[in-house]
């Protein structure tokens, strides 16, 4: 199943920051697309529900020193 969901980034202070964070996203498994704002601080994230989960999208990019946090 599929699913389009929105984050707020924060910690990202330049483009080499949410270059980072947008290749870590897609990069993984169970994610179609991802994109990243930085002036807006956010990121928009294309996945199968079934292989990859909102927590382990917001683990994956704190392991690289950024935090997600999906908008309500
Ligand atoms: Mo530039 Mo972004 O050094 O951390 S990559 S601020």
């Amino acid at each position: 199943v599929h699913d389009k969901a929105e984050f707020e980034v924060t910690g990202m202070t330049c483009a080499a920051c949410s270059n980072r964070v947008e290749k870590k996203l897609n990069r993984m498994e169970g994610v179609s697309e991802a994109s990243v704002n930085l002036a807006l601080e956010t990121a928009t994230v294309s996945y199968d529900q079934e292989t990859v989960s909102i927590p382990d999208l917001e683990a994956a990019v704190e392991k690289i020193g950024y935090k997600l946090h999906e908008k309500g």
